[in-house]
């Protein structure tokens, strides 16, 4: 098995939890790039994802080697396109977008990017994504042509999950969007935890440390974070510490 998903799967089994920084390529500056990853490497970050639903200005190479010269942290691509690509990173979110009914993010996409992704030599971590509604249009709803399932559809979501699972996919990642309104609900990670045995990651809006130690309790394996941390990198410490001293109650 691939390194990076056996420390996932080792995490879950001894009940530890893993935090996980997203960068943004667009929005975050070289210099901003080294002080993350200078800051993340301090405060146990344990994953760095890299990528966007839209790349403008930004280039993944440079910021993926803005980061490792700073930090020794697994590097993940979580692409929002084939363009995302990059023999850079450790590994990729290889991301089936399995709530949405779009075929060309079930299937169109990877079949254009299996050739970069198997060029590239990533580890790759068959991932199925699931956004949910956040209480505003997100980009990556917007970007994906898709619908969040409803945010008190908790068997919806359960029943998609275990799709997801039975379909091979090792890894669900609940998603609100970058910068949602609201979080995944508590009750939502609880019934998906319930459901499927692959590890959990939850994204979307997460601010506080709360925020994160409540996903946590409720079953979430590894909590993502960027928003929150391009306004402010001192929250990294506290979410870290949160996300790490919290074990599941379910
Ligand atoms: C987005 O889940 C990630 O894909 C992180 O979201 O930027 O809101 O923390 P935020």
């Amino acid at each position: 098995m691939s390194a990076i998903y056996k420390e996932i799967l080792k995490g879950k089994q001894c009940g530890r939890k893993s935090f996980a920084v997203l960068v943004d390529p667009d929005k975050t500056d070289l210099e901003e790039v080294n002080e993350l990853a200078f800051a993340a490497q301090s405060c146990g970050v344990d994953f760095i994802l890299v990528g966007s639903s839209i790349l403008t200005n930004g280039s993944m190479e440079r910021c993926i080697k803005g980061i490792k010269e700073f930090c020794s942290i697994p590097v993940l691509l979580f692409p929002g396109s084939a363009l995302q690509v990059n023999s850079h990173a450790d590994g990729i979110l290889y991301l089936s977008l399995i709530s949405g009914r779009n075929p060309d993010l079930l299937i169109g996409k990877h079949v254009i990017s299996a050739p970069l992704v198997k060029a590239a030599g990533l580890e790759v971590i068959p991932t199925g994504y699931m956004l949910i509604e956040s209480g505003n249009l997100t980009t990556v709803s917007y970007m994906s042509n898709t619908i969040p399932i409803p945010r008190g559809k908790n068997e919806i979501a359960a029943c998609t999950a275990m799709a997801g699972e039975m379909l091979g996919l090792k890894l669900i990642y609940l998603e609100a969007g970058s910068g949602a309104r609201e979080v995944v609900p508590e009750a939502m990670i609880r019934t998906v935890k319930k459901s499927v045995d692959v590890p959990i990651i939850v994204g979307g809006g997460i601010r506080t440390p709360e925020q994160a130690e409540s996903a946590c309790r409720a079953g979430a394996d590894i909590i993502v974070v960027g928003n929150a941390l391009e306004k402010d990198l001192n929250l990294m410490e506290g979410l870290s510490r949160a996300t790490h001293e919290t074990v599941s109650v379910s």
